[in-house]
């Protein structure tokens, strides 16, 4: 693999945010997720290789490394920090410059649960695609969907869960919105999901990937 993407990698496995950061004493003055990611992209790698031969595999380490105990939570907040940074970087090529009009796609990470990288790349992605966001964050229960369905009629809604725990309360909240708002659509994604619970809670459709939701989403094109 290319040495600039394993560097990369390296810097948001550790948590090395930038060359400022004083974390982690081993990277000292080394350069950081930020900068590695800026002249990756200016040396002219591609985006979706640091997304997917970088970014997401370091992510997926930590994972390994917190169920086995060698990690802890503020190693997995620092790492997740690293990654954002570098996300900056990638957001304005999964952006295109149409004006945004295929329809409104509302985002949101389910209430309990605070993990949204995935939720933002999806969103990042879906906006590249050419619809208008309005991401509501982490942590949203069912009457903020609902309300936000009210506003913009007509919207598609898109749920994130990334914990075993959360994902159940996934399907309450998908109950709620088609109970007031059965027409809407209602997608969900997460690592700890698939299709047959998809199913399950009546969501219309189950994305593994944001490149799954773009796609799925280009029947509903105005
Ligand atoms: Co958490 N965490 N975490 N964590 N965390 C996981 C998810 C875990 C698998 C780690 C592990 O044990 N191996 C585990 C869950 C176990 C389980 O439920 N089975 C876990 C745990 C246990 C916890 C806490 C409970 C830890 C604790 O406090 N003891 C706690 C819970 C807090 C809460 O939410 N209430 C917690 C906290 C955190 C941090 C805050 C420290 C941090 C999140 C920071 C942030 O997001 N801002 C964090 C992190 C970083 C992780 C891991 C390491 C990485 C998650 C990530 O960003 N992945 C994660 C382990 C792992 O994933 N390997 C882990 C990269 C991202 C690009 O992938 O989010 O899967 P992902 O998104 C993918 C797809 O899932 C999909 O597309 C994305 C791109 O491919 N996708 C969608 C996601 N949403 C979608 C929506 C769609 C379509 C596709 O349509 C709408």
């Amino acid at each position: 693999m290319d040495s600039r993407l394993i560097k990369l990698g390296e810097a948001v496995e550790f948590g090395k945010v930038d060359q400022n950061s004083p974390y982690p004493p081993q990277l000292k003055g080394e350069l950081g997720a930020d900068e590695l990611a800026r002249l990756a992209l200016e040396e002219g790698l591609k985006p979706t290789d640091l997304l997917t031969e970088a970014l997401v595999p370091a992510m997926d380490r930590v994972g390994q490394k917190f169920s086995e105990n060698k990690i802890f939570v503020p190693q997995m907040l620092m790492a997740a920090k690293a990654m954002k940074a570098a996300m900056v970087h990638l957001k304005p090529f999964f952006q295109s410059g149409d004006v945004k009009t295929k329809g409104t796609f509302i985002i949101g990470t389910v209430k309990g649960d605070l993990h949204d990288i995935g939720k933002n790349l999806v969103a990042m992605m879906v906006e590249g695609g050419g619809w208008s966001i309005i991401d509501l964050g982490v942590d949203v229960n069912e009457e903020t969907f609902k309300k936000t369905i009210s506003e913009h009629q007509g919207a598609v809604v898109g749920l994130s869960a990334l914990l075993t725990t959360t994902m159940t309360n996934m399907g309450e909240i998908v109950r709620e919105i088609k109970q007031v708002h059965p027409d809407t659509t209602i997608l969900v994604g997460g690592a700890p999901l698939n299709e047959d619970f998809c199913k399950k809670i009546g969501a219309d459709f189950y994305a593994p990937n944001p490149r799954g939701a773009v796609e799925y989403l280009k029947q509903f094109a105005a």
